[in-house]
């Protein structure tokens, strides 16, 4: 039997690079599997890796609940994809500035964004746009691949005024066959941009399958034509997510320009809560095989084995996420509904002519 060849992470971010296979440094039952890549993270900063993704399944779960309710507005489910979300946002700084797509709401809440502003964006209200100044994102982009050209932009930015921070992305394997995918990672990389290009392939652009989104063998080989590193990394792993953003981030910020992650993932249940069944396009079983490559379960283990993780402290840690999604619904319910007028108001710091008429009409109604 031929000896399986080690992956070298310096050899992947070579912009020659040909080799696509997927970094996993640990398997779906929590064994090291890549010693050498295992980053370098403290106790606590594990345990806190943990309790995000915790977080985030709580999220998921409440947020779902909360829709079937009428309480909340368009949800994109994200249960699944917690090692590709939180591992990757774990390893970005404050000021680095984030892109997210729609799915991409628990990224953007670790980046500062207040809970219950994020609760105001899915019901549609523009307060839930309105960021803090300390808050580097933008509001989530519902145009798929739109947010690539615009981070690639955000990039140079960031460049042409010194900074030492990088502009992150996302989009799903659908995202990657816009056009506006491919003018993204070109642009960042004719500019040496500081640009990470995340897509996250959960396998299916609403009832597409991966298998007819492109011929293409690696979603990740798409970056050989814009001459950047392209990596695919095991998107239910977050020790393997971790550490290629890590890199990836030291290798943008050193100014060589921008890198594109494939994060090969899945998400349970459907596109979005507004009316998708997966059950009429995606086989039977294939979720069941999915679930046990959970990246909760694999870390709870590799932490477990450790002396670092328990039932109780995972009780605690969604106790905790319960009670504060209380507060911030709590805290969404204060904010005024929504006038049209108010919405028309914050289009532009001066509104052109015909939005002022529009606020006209919509004012004089609201005061009825
Ligand atoms: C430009 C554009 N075309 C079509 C849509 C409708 N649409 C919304 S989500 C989606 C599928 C996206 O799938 P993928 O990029 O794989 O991301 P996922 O939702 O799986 O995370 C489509 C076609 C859109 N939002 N924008």
């Amino acid at each position: 039997m031929a000896t399986k060849k080690k992956i070298d992470l310096d050899a992947l971010f070579s912009d020659t690079n040909t080799d696509f296979r997927m970094v996993q440094i640990l398997d779906q039952d929590g064994n090291v599997v890549n010693p050498d890549l295992v980053p370098d993270l403290s106790d606590d900063e594990l345990v806190g890796l943990m309790s995000d993704m915790v977080w985030s399944r709580i999220l998921h779960e409440r947020s779902t609940a909360l829709n079937r309710q009428g309480r909340l507005g368009f949800y994109a489910p994200t249960a699944g994809q917690e090692a590709s979300q939180l591992a990757s946002i774990k390893a970005i700084e404050k000021d680095d500035v984030l892109l997210p797509g729609y799915r991409d709401v628990p990224q953007l809440i670790k980046h500062g964004l207040p809970l219950s502003q994020a609760f105001l964006w899915s019901r549609g209200h523009v307060a839930g746009n309105m960021y803090p100044e300390s808050l580097k994102a933008l509001p989530p982009q519902i145009i798929i691949g739109a947010q690539y050209v615009q981070a690639a932009g955000v990039a140079l930015g960031l460049k042409k005024r010194g900074k030492k921070n990088v502009a992150v992305t996302y989009t799903g394997d659908g995202g990657s066959s816009q056009g506006d995918f491919y003018e993204g990672i070109n642009f960042a990389g004719s500019f040496n941009a500081p640009a990470i290009f995340f897509i996250q392939n959960n396998g299916w652009a609403i009832s597409t399958p991966r298998s007819v989104q492109t011929k293409a063998v690696t979603l990740a080989q798409k970056a050989v034509a814009a001459g950047i590193p392209g990596i695919q990394v095991d998107g239910m792993d977050p020790l393997a997510v971790y550490a290629v953003t890590k890199k990836a981030r030291d290798y943008a910020v050193a100014g060589n320009g921008p890198v594109l992650i494939e994060t090969i993932c899945y998400r349970y249940g459907p596109h979005t809560l507004s009316g998708d069944d997966p059950t009429r396009y995606q086989p039977e079983g294939v979720q069941d095989e999915w679930a046990k490559k959970d990246p909760l379960i694999r870390f709870r283990k590799y932490l477990e084995d450790k002396g670092l993780w328990s039932q109780e402290k995972e009780e605690e840690v969604i106790e905790a996420t319960k009670e504060e999604i209380k507060e911030a619904i709590k805290e969404a319910d204060k904010q005024p509904k929504q006038k049209v007028s108010f919405f028309l108001n914050t289009m532009f710091e001066e509104p052109t002519n015909t939005i002022q008429e529009q606020i006209d009409v919509f004012e004089a109604k609201e005061s009825k």
